[in-house]
């Protein structure tokens, strides 16, 4: 998810936010060339989402007016697979795999067991575990 805060009031001119609507279902990168983007105009305290896979830019600012806003991409690093892999992936394939491909498998989001283990259900990789049993009792 894509969050532009405006800061000041945005237009065409001073280089507001350029979108191609439908692009982020397209399943396609997205492609510089493309010249049918739509304006999203908007004034400053305005906040603007959008799906992250929507094409998408600032236009030039010619206005010679400044045009500031806050802009943040989120995603749910707590997304999860609904199969337990962490609970069952063999061992000698866990040691085989980067700290990414850890995470991408559930192991930077296992619940803890309780308030006293951890607050968060996320951890980072460097509390990634040297085995699989390291993480089960
Ligand atoms: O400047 C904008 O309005 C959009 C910028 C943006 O979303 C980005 O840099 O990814």
């Amino acid at each position: 998810m894509q969050v532009v805060f405006a800061l000041d009031d945005q237009s065409l001119e001073n280089g507001c936010s350029l979108v191609a609507p439908g692009s982020h279902v397209s399943g396609e990168f997205a492609d510089r060339a493309f010249k049918d983007l739509e304006p999203v105009e908007a004034e400053a305290g305005d906040l603007i989402v959008w799906d992250s896979r929507l094409w998408h830019g600032a236009a030039a600012n010619t206005s010679g007016r400044s045009r500031w806003s806050l802009v943040a991409t989120f995603r749910a690093w707590w997304a999860k697979q609904s199969m337990d892999i962490p609970r069952g992936l063999p061992n000698d394939l866990y040691r085989q795999l980067s700290d990414e491909q850890k995470a991408l498998l559930g192991f930077c989001s296992i619940p803890p067991r309780n308030e006293h283990e951890r607050i968060s259900m996320k951890v980072s990789y460097v509390d990634l575990r040297q085995d699989v049993s390291d993480y089960f009792d």
